[in-house]
């Protein structure tokens, strides 16, 4: 439902649309461990490896060709500020699932990054609406320090999981801890359940 405050909408499953703890910003600040890579888009490769039929190496122009799409979501950060409708815009998961057709044995994915990052998902998670790899935001290119030039954008988990500066999926049959997620961060970050830390 829609109302003046935005921040007292209900989603279309009855839940409320800022989640239990969190509190709405305009700006958007910046969050990462460590240092912005630099990055250049005539080296940019994006790997696939793990569960899959076939390891595969994509340039910047092939991983972008395997589809594209827009998609506007919310962000929800761990330390509790929310920024409504965000544009996203860039290659849909869903696109690159179909392209390397990982074995049915895998169920987790580990995202990595450039810089050395890692975050952890299951497979199921990012096959839902609105998972893609965005290049771009409410119409421009992203910053460096927001990820440029993509970023993982799931927008029904904690933005950690976002990750920035992806440069790789490894399929696997089993969860496992990434960067935060070892430092005690929950292994799932369901916002509405305020899975915070484990
Ligand atoms: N590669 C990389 N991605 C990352 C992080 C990081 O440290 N490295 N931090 C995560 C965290 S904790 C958050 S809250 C969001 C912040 O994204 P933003 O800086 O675009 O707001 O990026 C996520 N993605
Ligand atoms: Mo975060």
């Amino acid at each position: 439902m829609r109302t003046a405050d935005p921040t007292r909408e209900l989603r279309p499953d009855g839940k409320p649309r800022l989640p239990p703890g969190q509190h709405l910003t305009t700006g958007w600040p910046v969050l990462h461990y460590g240092s912005i890579p630099r990055l250049d888009l005539k080296t940019w490769r994006f790997h696939v490896w793990g569960l899959v039929p076939q390891e595969r190496t994509f340039t910047w122009e092939e991983f972008n060709a395997l589809g594209q799409t827009k998609d506007v979501s919310d962000i929800h950060c761990v330390t509790s500020w929310s920024k409504f409708d965000n544009e996203w815009e860039g290659v849909p998961f869903r696109a690159v699932y179909e392209a390397v057709k990982p074995l049915p044995e895998a169920k987790y994915v580990m995202v990595h990054c450039y810089g050395g990052y890692t975050t952890n998902i299951p497979l199921e998670d990012l096959l839902r609406d609105g998972v893609l790899f965005a290049h771009s935001h409410n119409g421009q290119p992203l910053t460096p320090e927001h990820g440029w030039p993509m970023r993982l954008v799931v927008p029904h988990l904690y933005f950690w999981k976002s990750a920035k500066w992806v440069g790789g999926l490894q399929f696997l049959d089993h969860d496992r801890p990434g960067f935060w997620e070892t430092y005690g961060y929950h292994m799932y970050g369901d916002p509405w359940k305020e899975q915070r830390y484990a």
